[in-house]
């Protein structure tokens, strides 16, 4: 099992952050987004954050998942809805060159499975550990731990994440256990710390968890992006947030990562997905 998170910086070569997110699971890439965006998605956020309660979101599982999610957390997703940022976010093309080369193997195209502010207050427990694979366990059963990557995803900082703050604990090389339902044990589990800009990029199958914000009166500001392959349904129903319109002058990628383009399997074998009319998109 790795003993650390490496982190790498932006302009590292894809290939070494690919090894990395091979060998341990995940990679922290310093300063993947540039300061200016994150400041504006921050603003952004924080502006929202007021009309969402701490503790409200449910992650679509009641009570189950308000437990999942933390008494003092805030979350929200449709960042596109509340900031221009977001759209930029979609096109970074590090990010990109990450997500076509761990997901495209086993999909035509992939999209956004979910973007969204995660603020840990003060005084949260750490969060359960977990896969975001869970999502799918069927699929993710399918050869464990060997089968194929499902979803790929980015803990991004938007303000300086520390330890005490609720830094996402994870830990490296789990991806690789064998029985899917163990998540070890807190202490194994290490800090992935971020100044603004800097993103966690992990696996579906590494285990992690929001950690415990130990502080008496500061937020952990953060948000998470991630994508999931082309012919599986997301956790946000991205498609219905926006409409033809509004994502009109915004590029083929970002329309087909928010649900507005068809799903075409070429390369691979299958079906074409997500038409109209029995036509694309
Ligand atoms: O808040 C975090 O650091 C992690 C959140 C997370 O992993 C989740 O809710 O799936």
């Amino acid at each position: 099992m790795a003993l650390e998170l490496k982190r790498i910086a932006v302009d590292e070569s894809i290939e070494e952050m690919l090894t990395v997110i091979k060998a341990d699971g995940g990679v922290i890439i310093e300063g993947l987004f540039e300061t200016g965006l994150i400041s504006s998605m921050r603003d952004d956020i924080l502006a929202a954050a007021k009309n969402f309660k701490p503790g409200a979101a449910t992650q679509g599982l009641g009570e189950l998942g308000k437990k999942f999610v933390g008494h003092n957390t805030i979350r929200f997703s449709s960042l596109g809805k509340i900031s221009e940022a977001f759209f930029d976010m979609l096109e970074n093309p590090i990010l990109a060159a990450l997500a076509d080369n761990i997901l495209l193997p086993n999909c035509g195209s992939y999209w956004v499975n979910t973007g969204q502010a995660m603020l840990i207050g003060p005084g949260s427990d750490a969060q359960p550990m977990h896969r975001d694979c869970n999502n799918w366990p069927i699929l993710s059963l399918v050869d464990w731990p060997n089968g194929p990557e499902i979803t790929l995803s980015a803990m991004i900082g938007l303000d300086s994440v520390t330890e005490e703050l609720g830094a996402t604990r994870v830990i490296p090389g789990s991806h690789r256990w064998k029985d899917f339902k163990d998540y070890g044990t807190p202490d194994m589990s290490i800090p992935a710390e971020l100044n603004p800009g800097d993103a966690l990029i992990y696996s579906g199958k590494l285990v992690h968890g929001g950690g415990a914000n130990s502080t008496k009166n500061s937020w952990r500001l953060a948000m998470h992006l991630s994508f999931v392959l082309g012919w599986i349904v997301p956790e946000e129903s991205s498609p219905i947030d926006y409409s033809d319109e509004e994502l009109a002058s915004k590029s083929p990628r970002v329309q087909r990562l928010l649900g507005h383009r068809s799903y075409d399997p070429k390369p691979h074998f299958g079906g074409g997905l997500w038409l109209r009319h029995a036509d694309q998109i």
